[in-house]
């Protein structure tokens, strides 16, 4: 099954349609059900959020949560394994057919859990590692001195460019050279320009590092073909399954046959306890649709949108980090409106458009109020929206970070917002 891109009429996928159970907790289910309209009623540009299809859903809200099994497929700790292992065993094979692996490990609760797994996997404690910066676009779980990672292992980072606002791998294999990490990351939260993996394999060859890939953002985009794979190159691959994978709230790797042991007990027993198997099969569903040809077409889509959605906003007074994008996201600069981005994330979700603030390359500010906003396309293209609509949306936000204070424009731009959402509905 695909997830629908038109109207189906059919009621939204909160308490109306929740496994068909009796809602007799108000107080959650009025939570819910609040929360399924913003989603409808609201264009959702966060880049790493996404729609997930019903069937992943119903999944989620499956008898499977009930279920423990510590372990793996075969061999659990756990009598009654017979069923999830048939889910474990295809979320599996699915994740390695996908995304053409030798091995797979679906159970990590998390990106940052499996991140985790990876690093315990691959290095020992202490161990030098080189990764993106986060003030440049990495994420937390690269090194962050106050995650488990910048804690528990030695982190040098890379960035971006001041001149171009991209990786030079250049500079990159300088910095492992005099650095001569064990372990070389690759992979961003905010990065829009293509990975190379090709080269960072190289670096990590000659100064004799591993290369852990974190395919978090653009793991849709590799499944679908609208981003280099980075499988071929890396030793590990984690990624999470919900963003432009479209998959439940999730995590993932895969790897090398090689890795496989070191990976499987690193997440179990060493980062996690049971399996979520309810998750487990939501991610198997999720997998198979990403197999799909139209989970190709919706990949070039995405990508597609960005670009058109880049241009409108450059068109119109905005600065894109970097120049324009070639994945689902990016970075706008929103300073030659006069705003940050905490104002900006404000003012745009007074006509109903979601984001977040963020920060930009050698910002200025801190990130608490930031001189840009991060948007994606991965969850309005799952809505249907395409190039035509990216145009128009593009003039509404560069109209409302023009004039954040002009309420009778925010109104306007607030109901032909929604005439878009109600034409384009979720479910
Ligand atoms: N929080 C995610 C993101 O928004 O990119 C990364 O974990």
């Amino acid at each position: 099954m695909n997830p629908p891109t038109q109207n189906t009429g059919r009621p939204g996928p909160t308490a109306a349609t929740a496994g068909g159970a009796p809602h007799t907790d108000r107080e959650v289910w009025a939570a819910v059900d609040l929360e399924g309209a913003r989603q409808e009623r609201q264009l959702e540009l966060i880049a790493s959020e996404n729609h997930t299809s019903r069937e992943v859903i119903a999944a989620m809200g499956s008898v499977l949560t009930n279920k423990y099994a510590e372990g793996y497929p075969g061999k659990r700790y756990y009598g009654g394994c017979e069923h999830v292992d048939v889910v474990e065993t295809l979320a599996i094979e699915r994740a390695t057919k996908l995304f053409g692996a030798e091995a797979a490990n679906v159970q990590a609760h998390s990106g940052t859990q499996a991140n985790i797994a990876a690093l315990m996997a691959l290095v020992t404690p202490g161990a030098r590692i080189l990764a993106m910066s986060l003030d440049h676009g990495g994420h937390l779980s690269h090194g962050h001195p106050k995650n488990f990672s910048g804690v528990f292992y030695e982190f040098q980072s890379y960035g971006v460019e001041k001149h171009d606002e991209r990786l030079d791998m250049q500079r990159v294999r300088d910095m492992a050279r005099a650095f001569r990490p064990s372990l070389i990351m690759a992979g961003a939260s905010a990065y829009s320009r293509v990975l190379d993996f090709p080269a960072f394999r190289a670096i990590a060859d000659e100064v004799g590092a591993k290369l852990l890939v974190d395919q978090a953002h653009i793991a849709g985009l590799v499944a679908g073909g609208a981003h280099p794979s980075p499988v071929p190159h890396a030793d590990v691959v984690t990624m999470t399954t919900h963003k432009t994978l479209r998959g439940p709230r999730g995590g993932l790797i895969v790897c090398k046959e090689a890795y496989l042991k070191p990976i499987n007990s690193a997440v179990f027993p060493g980062g996690q306890g049971g399996p979520f198997m309810h998750v487990i099969a939501a991610k198997a569903i999720a997998l198979r649709e990403a197999a799909a040809p139209s989970f190709t077409r919706y990949a070039a889509q995405v990508v597609a949108n960005a670009k058109v959605l880049a241009d409108t906003l450059t068109e119109n007074g905005l600065r894109i980090v970097s120049g324009g994008t070639d994945n689902h996201l990016m970075l706008v600069d929103v300073t030659p409106k006069g705003m940050v981005g905490k104002d900006a994330e404000s003012a745009l979700h007074e006509v109903d458009l979601t984001c977040n603030k963020n920060l930009i390359p050698y910002d200025q500010n801190p990130p608490s109020k930031a001189s840009g906003i991060r948007l994606g396309t991965a969850a309005i293209t799952t809505r249907g929206l395409k190039e035509e609509h990216m145009a128009t949306l593009g003039r509404w936000i560069a109209a409302v970070l023009s004039a954040p204070t002009d309420e009778s424009l925010k109104r306007r731009v607030r109901g032909e917002v929604g005439e878009l959402t109600r034409a384009f509905p979720i479910y």
